[in-house]
């Protein structure tokens, strides 16, 4: 499989990724679904949702801090460096991911999506202000400093809020014209990002998964490597020029 996927690589003129948790799971951040998931034990709809936030700003504000406390203790994996190396030898190459945790952007790469906003960015609910902030602090204090009236909130992209149209034009522009989409570590279930999948498909280019469990984009993979991406991505890219 492996072999067959580095000529998959080394054809690819414009290779293009789609991320999620399971690209970080091997630098220890719990993923969303896989057994003991961040949504295991909390309810997404009360933590990931406008109305969570509305309900009780504090406890979602809180629940933000504890995941970007998990982050900072953790460090890129050979995944995300293999999807920098892909950069660096691609210059077409693009990475969308649904991932917050920003360790893609520390591990160097440049040509990223955050499709689902950053957890290092917090803005108010109610005005267009908003701040990349590495530094955010844990308890929410309440007061915007624009609009004074507007609760600050978490910079990520919550279930039923659109993501940016911006971001999500321009990703399809990469997905339609990319041909080669690696699937990278998602249980490829949250929409529009799993719909990038059959886009691209339609769009003639080939597909390669690269996660240990089946998904429901599985059935449009040219080849599925069922290994975690922190082994397979390099292996996949040792000799490529
Ligand atoms: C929207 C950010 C519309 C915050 C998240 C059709 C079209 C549009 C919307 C919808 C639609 N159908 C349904 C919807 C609604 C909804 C949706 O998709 N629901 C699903 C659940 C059915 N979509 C939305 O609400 C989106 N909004 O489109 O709004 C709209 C338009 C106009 C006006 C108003 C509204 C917003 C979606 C974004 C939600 N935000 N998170 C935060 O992170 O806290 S989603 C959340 O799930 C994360 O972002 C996460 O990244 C994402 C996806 O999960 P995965 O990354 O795949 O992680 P998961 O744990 O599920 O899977 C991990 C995988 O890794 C597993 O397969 C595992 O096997 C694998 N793995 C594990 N270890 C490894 C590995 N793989 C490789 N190597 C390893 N080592
Ligand atoms: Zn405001």
């Amino acid at each position: 499989m492996i072999e067959q996927a580095k000529a998959l690589l080394r054809g690819a003129k414009r290779p293009l990724a789609l991320a999620g948790a399971g690209l970080s799971a091997e630098s220890g951040i719990p993923t969303f679904r896989n057994s003991g998931g961040l949504w295991k034990e909390k309810k997404a709809e009360d933590l990931a949702t406008p109305d969570g936030f509305r309900r009780d700003p504090q406890m979602v504000w809180e629940w933000y801090a504890h995941r970007r406390d998990q982050v900072r203790e953790c460090k890129p994996n050979p995944g995300h460096t293999a999807l920098v190396e892909l950069e660096r030898l691609r210059p077409e190459f693009w990475l969308l991911t649904q991932n917050v945790d920003g360790l893609s952007r520390t591990a160097g790469a440049t040509r990223v999506l955050e499709l689902h906003g950053s957890l290092w960015v917090f803005k108010c609910f109610t005005c267009p202000y908003s701040r990349q902030d590495l530094q955010v602090p844990t308890l929410l204090n309440n007061q915007c400093p624009v609009c004074k009236t507007g609760l600050l909130r978490p910079g990520v992209v919550w279930f039923h809020e659109p993501l940016d149209p911006w971001i999500v034009s321009r990703s399809q522009e990469l997905v339609t014209a990319c041909d080669l989409l690696l699937v990278v570590g998602t249980s490829a279930q949250v929409y529009p990002a799993a719909g990038f999948v059959p886009l691209a498909m339609q769009a003639g280019a080939k597909i390669i998964e690269i996660n240990p469990e089946d998904t429901p984009m599985s059935k449009y993979a040219t080849l599925t490597i069922r290994q975690p991406v922190g082994k397979a991505l390099p292996e996949m890219l040792a000799g490529l020029i």
